[in-house]
């Protein structure tokens, strides 16, 4: 079994490659949900969507999100009625959104809405939430506290952050699953996703960073930041407001105390000896993924890796 925590866009390219040679059915994904937010009285996921729709080939590829070809006439007309229309949803993404809300809203819990989504888009992979509870991220300036989706998109990531805050974390209990598809997997594999946002989220929620630490497994990572920058968002901003180093090696240090091994790009390979200096085993490749060429040899590197390091 290979279980595997995941944000949005980078995750849901290395689950594309992953899906290509490992079988559905042993694959489990943990999903982020901290960049959850209400629009328009609807619950919407993006993190997981990204994921589903990658999964299911409906994905819009040129941005990573929503589905190919939508149309955007409901929002227009949102528009005219003067709502907020600065998050794109495309109509038949909506729809995915109206479903969601209503199952949430006759009782069902967002774990077994994700699993009537995968089920109803032919997903045979265990997709999982990390909670079904509230937990919202949360990004502090000098002047206000907003949602992560108003500073990502309302706002295009230009705030200067002081701190990110894991609203709901106290409570949010993993989801059912969460916890033991960590502990009864071989494989752990860590996507390459923003660390402080879409992992740093999932390890704030309860037990799953101690589940990461008592695990059999071998923990495997694969670093968002190739040569001191992202290949898509702010994680690279986010580590420099907080004071932490924006490198794979500024990663690894946020993964220390659980990870066995970290995959970086060939461009950080002078940082080999100071990651294995934290006692994690560390290899590069090329770890850009382009073409769906690139998503699957990676994730075969990243499955060769896991198993040749746990014969050692
Ligand atoms: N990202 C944007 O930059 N602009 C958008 O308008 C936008 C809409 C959107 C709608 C549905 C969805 O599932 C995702 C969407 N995203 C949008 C992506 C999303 O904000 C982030 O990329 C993730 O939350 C980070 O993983």
């Amino acid at each position: 079994m290979i279980t595997t925590l995941a944000g949005g866009v980078g995750a849901a390219k290395l689950l594309d490659g992953l899906s290509s040679i490992v079988p559905p059915e042993k694959l489990t994904i943990i999903v982020n949900t901290g960049d959850d937010c209400e629009f328009h009285g609807l619950h919407v996921s993006p993190d997981i969507d990204i994921i589903i729709y990658t999964l299911a080939g409906l994905v819009d590829e040129e941005k990573g999100w929503g589905i190919k070809n939508d149309t955007f006439n409901c929002l227009e007309m949102l528009k005219v009625y003067g709502h907020e229309t600065w998050f794109k949803l495309g109509d038949r993404d909506l729809a995915t959104h109206i479903h969601r809300t209503m199952m949430l809203r006759s009782g069902y819990r967002l774990s077994e809405v994700t699993k009537d989504i995968c089920t109803r888009l032919g997903l045979k992979q265990r997709i999982i939430p990390m909670t079904d509870d509230y937990f919202a991220t949360k990004i502090r300036t000098d002047n206000e506290t907003m949602h992560f989706q108003e500073y990502l998109v309302r706002r295009s990531s230009v705030d200067v952050i002081r701190e990110i805050v894991y609203d709901g974390s106290e409570n949010a209990k993993p989801a059912p699953g969460v916890i033991e598809s960590i502990m009864e997997a071989e494989i752990v594999i860590v996507c390459p996703s923003n660390p402080l946002v879409s992992i740093g989220t999932i390890l704030a929620v309860k037990g799953v960073r101690q589940a990461l630490r008592e695990t059999k497994a071998k923990k495997i990572a694969v670093s968002p930041i190739i040569g001191g920058t992202v290949v898509k968002g702010p994680a690279d901003k986010m580590m420099r407001y907080l004071g932490i180093e924006v490198s794979a090696l500024g990663v690894a240090k946020l993964y220390a105390d659980f990870l066995d091994v970290f995959v970086m790009d060939e461009v950080d390979a002078s940082l080999v000896h100071d990651v294995e200096k934290l006692g994690i085993k560390a290899v590069t490749t090329n770890t850009l993924m382009k073409t769906k060429d690139d998503r699957v040899r990676l994730a075969k590197f990243v499955l060769d890796t896991a198993l040749t390091y746990r014969k050692a």
